[in-house]
């Protein structure tokens, strides 16, 4: 059995082990017959078939018997449903922003990361946005799953009842690098969530033990406060969803020794060799359909930055040689 880390974990389970043990059961009595009927009625033991005529009590009896037994199912499957839909009012808010190809997680302190982390035994409700398609928000240890449709809020709730970190996924086919769409729930017990709450740990530093594009921050965004907002922008926006910091080619170009680099650029159509300088990077930031670096698609979509933010943000690119 697999482990049951939600209260809402036992009621998804009764009703699917109800379900499988009930057509278990018909799997075996029905291969059953069906192998005795072959055999003692077959034209040597039973040479001269019966005729029969209908029979009123057997057919009521298969007609309300099934009937039971799908009711009950519904009965287990409603319980859970019902819990699943009520959620408790004290339920702690976390918004959960779905996009291709990460989660984000935003508390009500202003908190943002990409891991969830929760206290132990109490209830959490998941807002559940998309920024472009379809996703659906996971939690296979929690039997938590809902999807996350763009224009349309949906909302989830669970309470965890162990600690530790739990997969968190994306259930629903989104695009190339859906299977990348990979997080954890991190139960905490309450007092240490409390501290790691009100600390209000920055994004990037409670995000480094996360995925594995988000790198722990480099000596450069200690020193410097502009290349560390540049570091959490990129971070933040998604950047690292397609350009890695360690010459990985992902979805983008890595961003690994991007100003100076030589770079091969389409426009509209026809190559065009340029260098990576300041006024190119801050125009493949804002207009990245303009020119598309030869080799990959245009995939980009323009981030919403301000002028200030851009220039933090190329403060920051600039450390990464
Ligand atoms: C959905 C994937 C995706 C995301 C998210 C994304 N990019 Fe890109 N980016 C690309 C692709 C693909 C290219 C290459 C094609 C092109 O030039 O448009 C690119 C190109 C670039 C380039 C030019 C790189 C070069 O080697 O010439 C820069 C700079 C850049 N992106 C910065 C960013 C920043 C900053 C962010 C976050 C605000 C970001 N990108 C988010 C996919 C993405
Ligand atoms: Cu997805």
């Amino acid at each position: 059995m697999l482990t049951q880390s939600s209260t809402v974990a036992s009621q998804v389970d009764a009703a699917f082990y109800f379900i499988v043990g009930v057509s278990t059961l018909l799997l075996v009595a029905i291969t059953g017959l069906m192998s005795y009927f072959v055999i003692r009625y077959n034209h040597k033991r039973n040479p001269t078939p019966t005729d029969i005529e209908g029979n009123t009590w057997l057919e009521v009896l298969w007609t309300v018997i099934p009937l039971a037994i799908v009711m009950v199912m519904f009965y287990y499957g409603f319980l859970g449903y019902r819990t699943m839909r009520n959620v408790p009012q004290d339920a702690m808010a976390v918004k959960v922003t779905a996009m291709m190809w990460r989660w984000s997680f935003a508390y009500e302190n202003g908190l943002q990361t990409d891991v969830l982390r929760v206290p132990l035994g109490k209830p959490v409700k998941v807002l559940l946005r998309s920024n472009d398609v379809i996703h659906s928000f996971y939690v296979p240890a929690f039997r938590i799953k809902k999807d996350v449709v763009p224009g349309k809020e949906n909302v989830a709730w669970f309470e965890p009842t162990s600690l530790g970190e739990f997969d968190l996924m994306c259930a629903e086919y989104c695009g190339v690098d859906h299977s990348k769409m990979l997080s954890k729930v991190i139960v905490m017990p309450e007092a240490e969530f409390t501290r790691w709450y009100k600390s209000k740990a920055p994004s990037l530093a409670a995000s480094a033990t996360s995925t594995p594009a988000a790198a722990k921050p480099m000596e450069a965004e200690k020193a410097d406060p502009l290349v560390a907002e540049g570091a959490a922008l990129a971070n933040r926006n998604g950047c690292f969803a397609c350009h890695s910091r360690d010459g990985t080619k992902l979805t983008g170009p890595t961003f690994k020794g991007l100003f100076g680099r030589e770079v091969t650029v389409l426009v509209g159509g026809k190559p065009k060799t340029v260098v990576a300088d300041e006024a190119y990077v801050r125009k493949s930031i804002a207009a990245p359909e303009a020119e598309i670096v030869k080799g990959f698609q245009p995939r980009m979509s323009p981030p919403k930055l301000t002028d200030k933010e851009t220039t933090a943000l190329l403060a920051y690119l600039k450390t990464l040689k």
